[in-house]
């Protein structure tokens, strides 16, 4: 155990920071979650449009760059390898970068937006419709993988690219900042990550609980209790523990895989047992419906809510803000994690595969499983709405399921993979997390017990706000932890422009006079 490899600043600060949240909401709970729920709305109504414009600016800044000439940088010397296969590399990057909130919103967020509709739509009429069974994919779209992809660019330069055996998001701030990402503005800049990636999952953790119990209540008959979901908490804390133990090419890997294959089975029963020709026809329609409104849905604010008595919907603030600060908050996270596996990619390559693996996997879990439950409501198989409203959405999932063929099956799987999502999830976190309050890493890998340490403190706050029964309040945690995220993205695509424009231009007076040039451009 190598102590002096802790970033000691940070590790301390970010506990600090955690526990300094942690303790007043066991103490004062109500108090705590009034005056976070208040935080919510004051970042969501005023700073919305940061969000959206984040979003937007983020894919049209990825599109430029995968097309200009550092897109044509390779993370490695020039005749590097790629470290995983592209199977390996996509099923890695999205068993890492979504977890089981894409098992539970993939199944119901239609339902919501089916009972309430964006741009005043009448609920529940065909225009509610068409939009419940579209929205979803977009917020799990080209926008929100944007964000994901965005903070990998600088950090996977400086690591392949001039070699820094470092993976913190102050250091791959450097170009801009400088030295203080040696001093305090660096260690606030990791500990600002750091906290928004706790908040972060959180959310998932809220959301993902009381569905995997729903699950288990409905194989074993035990009931949902508080006892139960704290059981299954550890149980996933230990799944990943072991995985992030183990490492990127084992454990980590080998899970992502099997994620991979239950999912497409998954996917592929639902699709060929459930209405196959509406599912299709479903979820290609919605396609071109958020192609061609794209530019709406992205920048609508519904700024009349401001206006006096005007019947604001809130659908902004409730769904896109609220997406768009929950994919932030694990952006870094998810930056790092890709920006590892990447070695022997171009830019490009890293970040076109990332925009579209990963919203070609969203479309398909929304398309597949969210059109079924739409399907079961609007045939009148199944009352999916009322369900949801009697029993909660959780349970509506289940309900969802036990109409498919072979349910005795079916859900018992279900709820294995959403445990597995989220152990995909949370190893690699764990794992990014020790990286980061590191001061550097041996052999490309964070200290284990370090790992095991972190994966143990994404869990405390969930398990605490449990018992104290805010689990609810956590499932919006991600937007006061992630605040200051916006910046540090902002931060992180200028100083990944800088870097590599910086690179280049030095090689191009390097050819002029015929001198050295930097190893690592591919043309
Ligand atoms: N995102 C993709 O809970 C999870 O599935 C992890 C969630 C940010 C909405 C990520």
């Amino acid at each position: 155990m190598n102590k002096r490899l802790i970033d000691w600043p940070t590790f301390i600060f970010a506990l600090v920071i955690l526990f300094s949240v942690v303790i007043p909401l066991t103490l004062f709970p109500e108090a705590g979650a009034a005056v976070i729920n208040q935080a919510n709305e004051f970042i969501t109504g005023n700073f919305g449009i940061l969000y959206l414009l984040l979003g937007l600016g983020a894919l049209i800044f990825l599109l430029y760059v995968s097309f200009s000439k550092n897109g044509n940088i390779k993370l490695g010397a020039r005749n590097t390898k790629k470290e995983f296969g592209t199977f390996s590399w996509a099923a890695m990057l999205f068993s890492a970068g979504i977890g089981s909130s894409i098992l539970y919103w993939g199944m119901i967020e239609w339902a919501y937006y089916y009972q309430g509709p964006p741009f005043g739509i009448t609920p529940e009429s065909e225009e509610a419709i068409n939009w419940a069974a579209s929205y979803g994919m977009f917020h799990w779209g080209p926008i929100a993988w944007a964000l994901y992809t965005l903070p990998a660019l600088p950090i996977a330069y400086f690591y392949y690219v001039r070699k820094k055996p470092i993976l913190k998001i102050s250091e791959a701030s450097r170009p801009v900042i400088g030295k203080y990402a040696d001093g305090p503005l660096g260690t606030l800049i990791d500990v600002l990550f750091i906290f928004g990636l706790l908040g972060g999952a959180g959310t998932t953790l809220a959301l993902g609980t009381p569905m995997i119990a729903e699950g288990v209540n409905h194989v074993i008959g035990i009931p949902v209790s508080l006892g139960m979901q704290a059981i299954i908490m550890l149980v996933c804390t230990a799944i990943f523990a072991a995985s992030s133990y183990s490492g990127i090419n084992r454990g980590i890997k080998v899970l992502s895989d099997l994620n991979i294959w239950l999912v497409l089975f998954l996917l592929a029963f639902v699709f060929i047992f459930g209405p196959t020709l509406f599912i299709s026809e479903m979820t290609f329609t919605s396609l071109g419906r958020i192609v061609n409104n794209i530019f709406t849905m992205a920048t609508w604010l519904e700024p009349l809510a401001s206006i006096p008595g005007y019947e604001a919907t809130n659908f902004p603030e409730t769904w896109t803000i609220f997406y768009w600060a929950w994919w932030v908050v694990y952006a870094p996270f998810v930056g790092l994690f890709v920006a590892r596996i990447s070695r022997g990619r171009t830019i490009k390559e890293m970040t076109l595969g990332t925009l579209i693996y990963g919203t070609l996997g969203c479309v398909l879990f929304f398309g597949i499983l969210g059109n079924y439950g739409l399907y079961l409501q609007l045939s009148q198989s199944f009352d999916v709405i009322g369900f949801m409203n009697e029993y909660g959405a959780s349970a509506a999932i289940i309900a969802i399921l036990d109409q498919l063929p072979i349910s005795w099956f079916i859900i018992p799987m279900f709820t294995v993979l959403a445990i597995i999502f989220l152990a995909t999830t949370f190893d690699s976190a764990s794992y990014i997390l020790a990286a980061v309050a590191q001061k550097r890493l041996i052999g490309g890998e964070p200290l284990r017990w370090h790992r095991i340490f972190w994966a143990f403190t994404l869990m405390i706050l969930p398990m605490v706000l449990m018992f104290i029964g805010g689990l609810e309040t956590l499932q919006t945690a991600s937007i006061v932890a992630g605040f200051p995220v916006i910046f540090i993205m902002i931060l992180l695509a200028w100083s990944f422009m800088r870097a590599s424009t910086e690179d280049l231009n030095k090689q191009r007076d390097a050819r002029k006079s015929n001198s050295i040039t930097i190893d690592n451009i591919d043309r």
